[in-house]
């Protein structure tokens, strides 16, 4: 068992991001026997969902004439926009059936407001909207953060990344992790984590 102080946190492990699903990760589903191996020896498990409205701004088809994986320019910064997946309530928004998702403590939805997407679990897109995990976490004492899920080089990785600047101290297991690999957007993101102080397992 890992210490009292020590959360995993599985990002994303939902249906549209595994193999048949509206924005299949390579080999997604590959994840899920990896992470329930582990999920039980820790004392904190807090599992995400990204969870659109169907007019989520992030979707390619709400922007007449864009291409799914193009990039706009949102308010916020720069947004791909991807095909629309896990939408609220949809079988491609539930969890992949084989999670043990029984042994989650928390389970947190971001990506709900249609304006802003949300790729972290602990800030939306803008970069400073809280989703309110980092109150949980420290309410609970945790100092130190297990990442997994999907995908390494989006939603794990911009967690990852807002972890570490909130002072917790992070690990990725990237056996438990699978990418989208978009133009480099994996070389790139495991790059940034090592230069942010994540350590990198598996
Ligand atoms: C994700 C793209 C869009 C992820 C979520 O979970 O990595 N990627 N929405
Ligand atoms: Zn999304």
């Amino acid at each position: 068992m890992q210490p009292e102080t020590h959360a995993l946190i599985v990002i994303d492990v939902q249906n549209d991001f595994c193999p048949g699903g509206a924005l299949a990760v390579a080999d997604g589903d590959a994840v899920v026997p990896v992470i329930n191996a582990l999920i039980r020896q820790f004392p904190a498990r807090v599992l995400t969902q990204d969870w659109h409205p169907a007019d989520h701004a992030s979707f390619a088809g709400n922007h007449p004439g864009a291409a799914p994986f193009s990039v706009v320019d949102m308010p916020y910064g720069p947004q791909v926009l991807w095909p629309a997946h896990c939408v609220q309530g949809t079988a491609g928004a539930a969890f992949h059936p084989g999670l043990d998702s029984d042994a989650a403590d928390l389970i947190l939805r971001k990506g709900f407001r249609a304006g802003i997407d949300s790729y972290s679990a602990f800030f939306e897109n803008d970069r400073t909207t809280p989703t309110g995990l980092e109150g949980y976490l420290r309410n609970r004492g945790i100092t130190r953060v297990t990442l997994t899920g999907l995908a390494t080089d989006f939603c794990v990785a911009w967690s990852a990344l807002d972890a570490a600047r909130l002072g917790f101290a992070v690990t990725v297991r990237l056996d438990a992790c699978r990418a989208i690999d978009l133009d480099g957007s994996l070389a790139a993101a495991l790059g940034r984590m090592r230069d942010a102080g994540v350590t990198l397992e598996g």
